[in-house]
C-alpha cells in the first residue's frame, strides 16, 4: 500500500505503537530545541531529572524571545541557557543570533528528521520536509532524557495544491491566511496537514516554511512539505546539500480528507482582529487606515521577505502617520541585506530596524497605541497580545505590509501604483555560525550560572482520591494561551520563576484570579471551566504550571488543543470534557464541584461521576487519558514519573 509522507517518517522513527489515528505512538526523536522564554523550565526539568548529557543527536538552546535587558531577570536567564547548554551538550545560540524557527531553519533541519521544539511554530521546519512538532518544556527534557516522545497518532490530511502564486504581490502567507479561513483555528487538531500536488514545485522552502509555520494557528500537530528539488536547491545554498534526501508520498497513499487549493486563484488576505482565522481579502478592507506596520516574526522573516520589502520601500517615505517596525529573522539574513545595501533603503524609507529576535509579536516593545490599528506580517493577533488591550491587529503579506506603510491605508497591493522587484532565489545564502556555540566535549569546570530569579520547578503531589474545589472562572470557546498566562515585557521576564509568573494567571480577563485561586486554597482549590478549543496557541508549559500552582485541580472544557492538553496531564491537571455538551451551560463560576473515588474511575475507564453540590445536580465528566497519561497522572506529572523511571533504571 502507498504510503504517504507523515507515515514515511513516522515509520522510520517508530518506537512503540501501531500508526493508527487516535492511538499512542513513541516517536525516536533526532532534534531538540528550546527558547529562552520555555527554555529556562525545560532546563531546569532535564537538570531535575538527573542525566550527565543530553541523549539525542542534536540539542540546540536559541534566545530568541526575552531580550530586553531593563535589569537582571532576562539577562540572567541567557547566562543559565548558555551555561546548562555548554554543561549537557547542547548548541547555544547567543542572543542576537535570531528567532529560533528561522535560524533552525538555516542551519539544522532536513528532510525525513523528526524536531521537536518547545514553541509551537517548530512545524516551520515542516518546509524541509521534516516532522517538527511544539511540544511543552518538560516533554523535551524528558525526550533530550533519552525517552521516545509519546503523541497521539494523527489524522493526516492532504493539502492538495494547484497552479502558481500571482507573484510578486502575492506571497505564501497569502495561502496560510487563505486556509485558515478555510478550515479555522480548531480545523488541524488532531491532523497533521501534508502539502502536495502539482503546486509544491511552485514553492520554495523559505515560502513553504512560512505556511508550516502558521499552520501552528490550525491546531494542527504540525505540517510537512515534500523534499524536492527545490529543498535541494534551498539546501546547497545554505551549504549543507550532503543533509538532503528525496521525500514525497507513494502513488495510492491514503489521507483522511484531500483539500484542493488553486494558488493561481489566491489574492492578498488579511485576518481581522482578534484571530488568525478571521480572514477576508485585503480588498475587501479597502481604506481602512493605519497606524502601525511591524514586518518580521518566525512566519515572514527570510531574506525572501525581507528582500521583497525593501524593494517596495526603496526610494520611497513611510508616512508620517505610520510607525514601521521591521525584524529580520535571523543574523544571517540581517547580514545578508546589510551586505546588499537593503537594510540602507528601509533605514531610508524611515523604518525602524530592530535586532533579530521575537520583538514586538510577543509583546517585548513595539506596542501600538490605544485604540490604534497596527498590521503585522505575524501568526498571531489575539486580544492584548500586543502589549495594547484596545488595539487592532490584523496580520498580512509582508508585501501587503510594506505597502499599507506607505500609504497609511489598506490597500491591495496590485493596486497601489507601487513598484516591486520580483524575487529570485539565491544560488548562495550567507551562512554565519559566529553566534552559534557548538556544544563541548570537555565539559570539566563548566559550572551552571542560576541567577537569584530562577526557582525550582514546582511539582505537584500524587493524585488524590477526590476534588472538592470551586469553580475560580468560567470561559468561552477558544480561549488561548495568552489568555491563561499573558506573556509581553512585563510577565516573560518571570518564566523562570513560577511563584512570581502565577500573580498573572488570567490577569487580562480577572485581575484577581490569582488572589481568589490563593484564597480557595485552603478550601480544596480551583477548577477552570472552557468551551471548545481551551489553551489553544503557544506551547507554554506555564499555562499549565502557573494554574496548579494556584491549586487548580482540573480543568473542564468542551474541547483542548493538543500542546496545552499535554501540558496539563505533565503537571497533574486532568484535562476533563463534558459526557453532555449541555452541562457546561449548567456551571457557574462559584459552583462548587466534586468527584469522588477518581483512582477507581481512572483505572475503570473515562467516565467520572460529578456532583454540583451549589447547584444540586449530577453530571458525567469525560478523560480521554491512554494508559501512560493515567500513570503520569497518579504520579503527579511528567517529571516525578521520569525520575522514578530513570531511578528503576
Ligand atoms: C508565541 O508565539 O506565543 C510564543 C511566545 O513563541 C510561544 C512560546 C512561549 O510562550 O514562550 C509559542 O508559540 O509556543
Ligand atoms: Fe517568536 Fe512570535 Fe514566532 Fe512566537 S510567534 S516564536 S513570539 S516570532
Amino acid at each position: 500500500m502507498g504510503k504517504n509522507i507523515v507515515e514515511k517518517i513516522f515509520g522510520s522513527h517508530l518506537a512503540y505503537g501501531e500508526m493508527k489515528a487516535g492511538t499512542p505512538v513513541g516517536l525516536k526523536v533526532d532534534q531538540v530545541y528550546t527558547q529562552d522564554a520555555t527554555g529556562t523550565m525545560a532546563w531546569l526539568q532535564f537538570e531535575a531529572i538527573g542525566l550527565d548529557r543530553v541523549k539525542v543527536p542534536l540539542a540546540v538552546s536559541y534566545v530568541d524571545h526575552n531580550m530586553m535587558q531593563s535589569d537582571y531577570m532576562n539577562p540572567d536567564d541567557h547566562l543559565f541557557l548558555q551555561t546548562v547548554a555548554a554543561r549537557y551538550g547542547a548548541y547555544f545560540s547567543r542572543p542576537g543570533n535570531g528567532i529560533c524557527h528561522q535560524v533552525h531553519l538555516e542551519q539544522f533541519a532536513a528532510p525525513g528528521k523528526i524536531a521537536l521544539g518547545t514553541d509551537s511554530h517548530t512545524p516551520t521546519g515542516g518546509g524541509m520536509g521534516m516532522i517538527a512538532i511544539g511540544v511543552g518544556g518538560l516533554d523535551a527534557a524528558t525526550v533530550m532524557g533519552g525517552s521516545p516522545f509519546e503523541v497521539t497518532m494523527p489524522q493526516v490530511v492532504k493539502i492538495n495544491l494547484k497552479g502558481k502564486l500571482n507573484r510578486p504581490w502575492v506571497t505564501a502567507m497569502d495561502v496560510i491566511l487563505e486556509v485558515l479561513r478555510r478550515l479555522t483555528v480548531k480545523g488541524g487538531v488532531g491532523r497533521i496537514m501534508e502539502y502536495g500536488g502539482p503546486g509544491v514545485k511552485d514553492l520554495n522552502v523559505t515560502e513553504r516554511a512560512t505556511i508550516t509555520n502558521m499552520g501552528a494557528e490550525l491546531g494542527a500537530t504540525t505540517s510537512v512539505f515534500p523534499s524536492d528539488k527545490r529543498t535541494r536547491f534551498y539546501l546547497a545554498a545554505v551549504g549543507r546539500e550532503g543533509q538532503w534526501t528525496e521525500l514525497a508520498a507513494d502513488k495510492g497513499a491514503k489521507y483522511a480528507e484531500v483539500i484542493t487549493i488553486d494558488l493561481s486563484a489566491i489574492e492578498p488576505m488579511i485576518a481581522r482582529p482578534h484571530s488568525p482565522d478571521n480572514v477576508v481579502t485585503v480588498a475587501s478592507l479597502r481604506g481602512t487606515k493605519v497606524d502601525q506596520v511591524c514586518i518580521g516574526s518566525c512566519t515572514n522573516s527570510s531574506y525572501q521577505s525581507m528582500k521583497l520589502v525593501s524593494s517596495i520601500l526603496k526610494g520611497n517615505t513611510v508616512s508620517e502617520r505610520v510607525n514601521l517596525l521591521i525584524n529580520p529573522g535571523s543574523k544571517q539574513v540581517y547580514e545578508m541585506i546589510a551586505r546588499e545595501g537593503l537594510t540602507s533603503d528601509m533605514i531610508a524609507s524611515g523604518a525602524r530596524m530592530l535586532e533579530a529576535s521575537c520583538g514586538p509579536c510577543i509583546g517585548m516593545g513595539g506596542a501600538p497605541a490605544s485604540g490604534s490599528v497596527s498590521v503585522r506580517s505575524y501568526n498571531r493577533n489575539f486580544k492584548g497580545r500586543s502589549g495594547t488591550k484596545d488595539a487592532q491587529v490584523y496580520l498580512a503579506s509582508p508585501v501587503s505590509c510594506a505597502v499599507f506603510a506607505l500609504r497609511a491605508e489598506m490597500v491591495d497591493p496590485r493596486e497601489a501604483g507601487l513598484e516591486i522587484k520580483a524575487f529570485k532565489e539565491p544560488k548562495k545564502y550567507l551562512v554565519n555560525r559566529s553566534s552559534l556555540i557548538p556544544p563541548k566535549e570537555d565539559v570539566s569546570g563548566v559550572e551552571v550560572i542560576k541567577g537569584p530569579n530562577i526557582k525550582e520547578v514546582p511539582v505537584r503531589e500524587a493524585l488524590k482520591d477526590s476534588i472538592d474545589a470551586e469553580v475560580l472562572l468560567k470561559l468561552g470557546d477558544n480561549i488561548t494561551t495568552d489568555d491563561i498566562m499573558p506573556a509581553g515585557s512585563k510577565v516573560l521576564p518571570f518564566r523562570s520563576n513560577i511563584p512570581a509568573i502565577s500573580g498573572f494567571v488570567f490577569c487580562n480577563i480577572d485581575q484577581c484570579f490569582s488572589e481568589r485561586a490563593n484564597a480557595a486554597k485552603a478550601g480544596g482549590g480551583g477548577i477552570i471551566v472552557g468551551g471548545e478549543n481551551y489553551g489553544q496557541g503557544s506551547s507554554r508549559e506555564h499555562a499549565a504550571m502557573a494554574p496548579m500552582f494556584l491549586g487548580v485541580q482540573a480543568v473542564i472544557a468542551k474541547s483542548f488543543a493538543r500542546i496545552h492538553r499535554s501540558n496539563l496531564i505533565n503537571f497533574g491537571v486532568i484535562p476533563f470534557t463534558f459526557q453532555r455538551a449541555d452541562d457546561y451551560g449548567r456551571i457557574e463560576s462559584g459552583d462548587r464541584i466534586t468527584l469522588t473515588g477518581l483512582h477507581k474511575a481512572m483505572d475503570e475507564g473515562a467516565v467520572y461521576a460529578a456532583q454540583n453540590t451549589t447547584k444540586g445536580f449530577s453530571f458525567n465528566l469525560v478523560s480521554d487519558l491512554n494508559s501512560r497519561e493515567k500513570e503520569l497522572i497518579k504520579k503527579g506529572g511528567l517529571l516525578p514519573y521520569t525520575r522514578e523511571k530513570a531511578s528503576k533504571g
